[in-house]
């Protein structure tokens, strides 16, 4: 066995040898490949690096990517020095804040988690989740879109039981929500995605893991209860290969759904991000960025997204086909002409989702695409919605039942919900998460009383007014970073002498 005595000799770019999870690695030769750059391994070379690995890697990231001779065995734990993290005094505030969390039982909506979320979390993983792309106007109006949508209720219904259960894909769901994908899960909780298969579990909804997630992929199906459904969200990699071993491992591994990402061919700018880790550097460094070939501005994300193949095209669904029986619902479709083209080469479902406004700015809301997919998909196909066979869902800007039962009442099957889940668990763990579903389940409860639907079934086309959907006049968020470099003008003053 290494000593923590030897490895600290190896803390050089001649040879840099590190420690994750107990087990000693030689990255000379991988110094220069890291997508991260090879600065950030170098700070911790002949150290241990686990505590900044792990938020950002799945764990066998390291094991898959470096040939085995580099895999120097395990080191003997008790010789390793503690790598001191500094406590700044920023993060001593940080801290303070968390001790001052709200009871989870004075938390009565999905935005109040967001609000708390934001001043406990730290601020690099708050400016990773809730950063969108560009003006960040897509993300706004995701949310806004719902606001367009108005109830016509009806009354006199028998309401005494009202059941908001229904089925995604074949699979049976507490509600019409799903957990979707969202990468990096332990920048705002060291147990990550398992918070988020946890409380699934026990609200009997379905998780769709993210290809980037920080918890590997078995440990989140380990951690599933007996019969606990999930989905899996795809990058597809360059390499095919990589890409089938995936595919067909979580098959064999019981993935009931296969959602291909088709909005990613490059990841967005997110520069609230980006300019988080810009000021987070030392100026010294950031003059010297680019040395390392990496271009730090573009923060973790972009960093670890050069795998994804811009190439991936209609002509590849084909192979898709022939590699899994899944069903494969392609997620990003952002117009009926796709959604058209999804159906006819016989894909089981799409997903109207603009990547929670993370990708291109002005990309139009879920729920709006929806409505016109509805119309075109039937008057050229002549489906209806729901459909068992072509199944339409939609995400982002969701944050009640009443944005859900919008969407159910428009057509889709259900409703994929992200960022809130990050929320909950960022600020509360699992517990956040369970309480989250909770209020769900509360509003989803009242809400169909109130408008007068004793089933999913119930909530009808008719019961909501979605005529001025398409109407961008209103409520289009106003471009902040526009206005405020636009110097306010002056009215005539009194003279001052
Ligand atoms: O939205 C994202 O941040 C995302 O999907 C992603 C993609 C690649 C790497 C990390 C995150």
């Amino acid at each position: 066995m290494l000593s923590g005595k030897e490895v600290a000799q190896h803390n050089t770019r001649e040879s840099c040898w590190i420690i994750v999870h107990g087990k000693v690695y030689d990255v000379t030769e991988f110094l220069d490949d890291h997508p991260g750059g090879s600065r950030i391994i170098l700070k911790y070379a002949g150290k241990d690096a686990t505590q900044e690995y792990d938020p950002i890697h799945p764990p066998d990231a390291i094991t898959s990517n470096l040939p085995i001779e580099k895999h120097l065995g395990p080191v003997e734990p008790d010789t390793v020095e503690k790598v001191e993290v500094q406590i700044t005094d920023e993060e001593k505030l940080r801290l303070e804040r968390m001790e001052k969390r709200p009871l989870l039982s004075e938390i009565l909506n999905l935005h109040d988690f967001e609000s708390i979320a934001k001043l406990v979390m730290p601020d690099k993983a708050w400016a990773y989740y809730s950063s969108a792309a560009d003006d960040e106007i897509t993300i706004r109006e995701n949310h806004a879109a719902y606001h367009r949508i108005w109830f016509r209720p009806r009354i006199l219904r028998d309401v005494t039981k009202v059941d908001f259960s229904s089925t995604i894909l074949g699979h049976k769901t507490s509600m019409p929500i799903y957990i979707t994908a969202t990468a990096l899960g332990k920048l705002g909780h060291p147990d990550g995605e398992l918070n988020l298969t946890r409380a699934a579990a026990k609200h009997g909804v379905i998780q769709m893991i993210p290809t980037l997630a920080s918890c590997s992929f078995d440990e989140l199906v380990d951690a599933a209860q007996p019969g606990q459904v999930q989905f899996l969200q795809l990058y597809v990699n360059k390499d095919r290969e990589i890409t089938k071993r995936i595919v067909q491992h979580a098959e064999s591994r019981g993935i009931k759904g296969l959602f291909i990402t088709v909005d990613a061919p490059q990841l967005g700018r997110r520069e609230k991000d980006m300019r988080q880790k810009f000021e987070a550097e030392d100026p010294a460094e950031v003059s010297k960025s680019g040395s390392d070939g990496v271009d730090r501005t573009q923060g973790a994300a972009r960093a670890i997204s050069s795998f994804i193949d811009p190439g991936l095209n209609w002509g590849d669904l084909k192979w898709f086909k022939s590699i899994t029986k899944m069903p494969l619902i392609l997620k990003g479709v952002q117009c009926w002409e796709d959604a058209l083209e999804a159906y006819d080469q016989g894909m089981a479902g799409v997903v109207l989702s603009n990547h929670g406004g993370r990708q291109l700015d002005f990309a139009r809301s879920g729920v709006e695409v929806l409505a016109e997919c509805v119309t075109h998909l039937k008057e050229k196909r002549g489906l209806k919605f729901p459909n068992e066979k072509f199944q339409l869902f939609v995400d982002g800007g969701v944050r009640r039942a009443t944005d859900v039962i919008k969407a159910i009442a428009l057509g889709a099957t259900a409703v994929g919900i992200g960022r809130p889940f990050l929320y909950s668990y960022s600020a509360y763990g699992q517990e956040g998460v369970d309480q989250a579903l909770q209020i769900l389940r509360d509003e989803f409860e009242m809400n169909m009383r109130l408008l007068g639907a004793p089933t999913i079934k119930d909530v009808v086309p008719e019961m909501v007014d979605a005529s001025n959907l398409n109407s961008h006049i209103v409520a289009v968020p106003s471009d902040s970073l526009f206005n405020t470099n636009y110097e306010v003008m002056q009215h005539a003053m009194l003279k001052t002498k």
